[in-house]
């Protein structure tokens, strides 16, 4: 009996496959984790126990640095949220709901921006990336030459690739990685005007130096986890001094100065209005308790 460490690169089927060394241990988790509540991830650094030839067991997890919840996965440098600017349309509520979500788990966001080529209005597409990167967030798009500055800007890091179903999450791996990849991609339902969940499972890919998890897609999530008062610290803009009240939520407080600020940026108003309405479902989920 042996045990070795390792890291786990794909879940599936309730099968771990995990990278030890140069090799890959197909293992199963013992049950013992069910009683902690907690359960492999992807991206988890496990102890394997080998007992017979071909399958191993995972008999411990090992801390994590960091946890995401959507998709779940562990162990992360950056999340890159793939924005689609059409099929599926934009939508600035998803994406500034999955930046919290990485704000929440303390995970760097990188913003990939598809299907500018399919947009009509580039200048929207301008003004949006412009803002966002504003706020300090890396933003890219798929073009060749944006690719190849990715590359060097993930270098040596683990990174996941997250967002809405058919918003090209495998194709940019599967360019990413210059035809050494072929993961699969589908079209987009004329029916439904969205994905098709193509990808069913977590899975990394090693390309150059770097590993990269394609993940399934979703098209709706939910932050009722978080607290309500902490909802405003995982938007950039409102972490700032203008309002000098530490327990203000920038809601209807009097003497809010962050309401004026609003009024001289559109992105900011639409940034703030999400923020309003994350706020306000996560109160009437809460009041249910
Ligand atoms: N026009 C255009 N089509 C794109 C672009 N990126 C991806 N697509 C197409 O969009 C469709 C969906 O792409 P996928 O890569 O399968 O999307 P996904 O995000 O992996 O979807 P799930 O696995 O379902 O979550 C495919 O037909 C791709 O060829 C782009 O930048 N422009
Ligand atoms: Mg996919
Ligand atoms: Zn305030």
């Amino acid at each position: 009996m042996k045990e070795l460490n390792g890291k786990i690169m794909k879940a599936m089927s309730g099968f771990y496959y995990v990278l030890v060394g140069e090799e890959i241990v197909t293992t199963r988790a013992r049950g013992n984790f069910r009683n902690n509540k907690i359960s492999p991830l992807v991206g988890d650094i496990v102890t394997v126990r080998l007992e017979e030839a071909s399958i191993g067991y995972i008999v411990k997890i090992h801390d994590r640095e960091n946890e995401l919840i959507r998709p779940k996965i562990a162990n992360i440098d950056y999340n890159i949220i793939v924005t689609s600017m059409r099929e599926p349309d934009f939508s600035a509520k998803l994406l500034d709901k999955l930046i919290a979500l990485n704000e929440s788990s303390k995970i760097n966001s990188i913003i990939l921006f598809t299907k500018i080529d399919i947009l009509d209005d580039k200048d929207k597409y301008v003004n949006i990336k412009e803002y966002y990167s504003s706020l300090g967030y890396k933003t890219f798009d798929n073009s060749e030459f944006e690719v190849a500055k990715l590359r060097k800007f993930i270098s040596g890091k683990f990174v996941v690739i997250s967002g809405q179903s058919g918003a090209g999450k495998s194709t940019y791996i599967n360019n990413l990685s210059q035809g050494g990849f072929n993961i699969k991609t589908a079209g987009i339902s004329k029916h439904l005007g969205r994905g098709k969940h193509t990808t069913r499972h977590v899975e990394f890919y090693n390309v150059d130096d770097f590993y990269i998890a394609d993940t399934p897609g979703f098209s709706s999530i939910d932050l009722n986890f978080i607290e309500k008062d902490n909802l405003k610290h995982l938007f950039i803009e409102l972490n700032t001094d203008d309002c000098k009240y530490s327990t203000c939520n920038h809601l209807d407080e009097p003497k809010c100065k962050i309401k004026e600020k609003i009024k001289n940026n559109d992105y900011f108003l639409i940034r703030y209005n999400n923020y309003k309405e994350f706020y306000k479902e996560i109160e009437k989920k809460q009041r249910r308790y």
